[in-house]
């Protein structure tokens, strides 16, 4: 792919900044000749529309990527539907809708793997979109990323801009949420690992059956992803971005408890959801570009327990109850 979007010199509006996406766009663009652009949630609350507006028109960046967004695990999902749903609704349409009037030149818009339906065909192809009844415990935040893609698509249709979206499969990495209650699987399933460590635990609790099978990216890959889709990207589907590669929650969880050294075994707990069976994106379009994730799984826990030890020891992490 040409690149059509040269980065040099232009300013980029990373909304969500202080997320795990969001921080991991910042440092990926330190390495490109651009302006990162940011905003504080004290200083901005882009659920205002007025004031997205405002600040869009006085910061006027070139670019913007979309990484500012409601997220949680299944269970946070599953119990906050408004949140998920009204936040990510109101959030995403003030920042494209804002973009549009200051005219930013390219949007990138991130969404989630869970967009597509809950028994679409294996690997998930960009198509199957909208093909079938979604996953019940995260239809409110699939509806919410599926009106922020069609919404991009709305704008190029009606007035030709060159706003894209991709949709990453499950992110991980650096920055994660580690609260149990609301976090994704694996900063869960590291935090446990590491509590039976620390107390010498035998068991660890794993949420339903183990059977359900999941793709991982480590958010670094993701990133990188990311800004080379907002150089060279232009068309108007949106592009699955993955690893490629699944495994079942079970195998997930004996490799977690392998790097962080625990001696705890599995214990499942089946009054939990399992979720969704399988959500393998087919990956074919982003790989047909020359992209490649750069982490292993194995290789992209050990990097992210790393840095929640030397996080949580440094004391920038402050853990809830286990
Ligand atoms: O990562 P996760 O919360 O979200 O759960 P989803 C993935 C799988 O891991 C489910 C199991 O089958 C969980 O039951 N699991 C096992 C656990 N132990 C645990 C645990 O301790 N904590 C958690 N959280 N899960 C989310 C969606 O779905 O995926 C979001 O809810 C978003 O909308 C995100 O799309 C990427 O993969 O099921």
């Amino acid at each position: 792919m040409d690149q059509t979007f040269d980065l040099k010199g232009k300013r980029i509006f990373v909304a969500g900044h202080r997320g795990m996406v969001g921080s991991a766009l910042v440092r990926r663009l330190a390495s490109e000749d651009c302006e990162i652009v940011t905003v504080a949630r004290s200083e901005l609350d882009l659920l205002d529309q007025a004031g997205v507006r405002r600040w869009m028109e006085d910061h006027r960046p070139d670019a913007v990527i979309m990484a500012a967004a409601k997220v949680g695990g299944i269970m946070a999902n599953d119990s906050y539907p408004v949140d998920f749903l009204y936040e990510n609704l109101v959030v995403q349409t003030n920042v494209i809708e804002a973009a549009f009037r200051s005219e930013v030149q390219k949007l990138l818009f991130l969404g989630s793997s869970c967009i597509y339906p809950k028994l679409a065909p294996q690997p998930i192809p960009e198509d199957a979109l909208l093909t079938g009844p979604l996953e019940p415990t995260n239809e409110w935040y699939a509806v919410a990323k599926i009106a922020g893609l069609k919404l991009c698509q709305a704008y190029r249709r009606q007035y030709g801009v060159n706003y894209i979206s991709a949709m990453p499969t499950n992110l991980y990495g650096p920055g994660d949420n580690f609260d149990l209650g609301s976090s994704h699987v694996i900063p869960a399933l590291m935090r446990k690992a590491h509590e039976a460590k620390r107390t010498g635990q035998k068991t660890l609790q794993v949420w339903g059956s183990g059977r359900p099978m999941r793709e991982f990216l480590h958010v670094d890959d993701a990133a990188d992803a990311f800004v080379w889709l907002l150089k060279t990207y232009v068309d108007d589907g949106h592009v699955n971005v993955g690893s490629g590669e699944d495994v079942t929650i079970a195998e997930l969880a004996s490799t977690v408890v392998s790097v962080v050294g625990a001696a705890a075994s599995i214990e499942l707990d089946p009054t939990k959801p399992d979720g969704t069976p399988r959500k393998l994106m087919d990956v074919s379009r982003l790989f047909a570009t020359g992209w490649r994730p750069a982490y292993s799984l194995r290789r992209g826990l050990e990097q992210t327990y790393a840095w929640f030890l030397e996080h949580v020891e440094g004391g920038d992490i402050r853990l809830g109850p286990a």
